[in-house]
């Protein structure tokens, strides 16, 4: 049997692509909940594993030597378990590295800017129209970028993969990143296909029960996670 692998966890889009694996993969898990907004990512403890202050992070007591391995980065998290258990990451080299490309692509371009145009129409304090078009303008030309792609092949690099699992949970947040599925109909019938999955209709529900909605982050919490109360050292 396995040890549990410890994940360390907040219900965001980059949280959910770890359970999305895990709940795939059938590997055992222990939930560790990571508060962002009470500033649980700044403890002493957590940095030791995640130096950047950002869930998710999972430690393996069964790493590769055998001896217990921490990793941050959510793609650098899937490309770790994928290779674990063998699955979900092509194993031919060229189909490899189209995997990496898809896969950095996600973690460069539509986590970030998806997130900015999230925060400058949802939690900034005062509206920047310039700031909410030009990201809700970069989703837009995103979401064309991934439209495109689906409509060449079935899942981003052909077989379900890690790509997917990264990429679904940005998407199931399209509505607060000013975007609408209606736009995007290749785009739709991957989503409405990979949100059918019930690994990933388990994951997307792991920690809901954390989260306080977007109108109760109070002052204290938005000065953690967006302002004066964002330590450094
Ligand atoms: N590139 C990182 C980004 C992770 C990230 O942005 N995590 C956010 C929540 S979605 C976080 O922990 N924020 C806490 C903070 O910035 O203090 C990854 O994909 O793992």
């Amino acid at each position: 049997m396995p040890q549990p692998i410890d994940l360390y966890y907040w219900p965001t889009p980059n949280g959910k692509k770890v359970p999305i694996f895990l709940e795939e993969a059938e590997l055992p898990y222990n939930l560790v909940p990571v508060d962002i907004t009470a500033g649980d990512q700044f403890e002493e403890e957590f940095l030791k594993i995640s130096p950047n202050n950002k869930m998710p992070a999972i430690v393996d007591h069964e790493g590769p030597d055998g001896e217990p391995i921490s990793i941050f980065e959510s793609g650098a998290i899937l490309i770790y378990l994928a290779e674990k258990v063998g699955r979900f990451l092509p194993h031919s080299t060229r189909g490899r590295y189209e995997a990496l490309q898809w896969l950095m692509f996600q973690m460069s371009s539509v986590g970030p800017m998806l997130g900015q145009a999230h925060h400058f129409r949802q939690y900034a304090p005062e509206e920047i129209p310039y700031a909410v078009e030009r990201y809700t303008n970069e989703a837009a030309r995103l979401y064309g970028v991934m439209d495109r792609r689906l409509s060449e092949v079935e899942h981003f690099v052909g077989e379900y993969s890690i790509v997917d699992m990264a990429v679904y949970p940005w998407v199931a947040s399209h509505e607060n990143q000013g975007q609408s599925m209606e736009n995007f109909p290749n785009l739709r019938r991957w989503y409405e296909e990979v949100g059918a999955r019930a690994a990933v209709r388990r994951a997307m529900e792991i920690g809901e029960e954390l989260r306080r909605p977007t109108e109760d982050l109070d002052e204290e919490a938005r000065d953690v996670l967006f302002g004066g109360k964002r330590r450094t050292s």
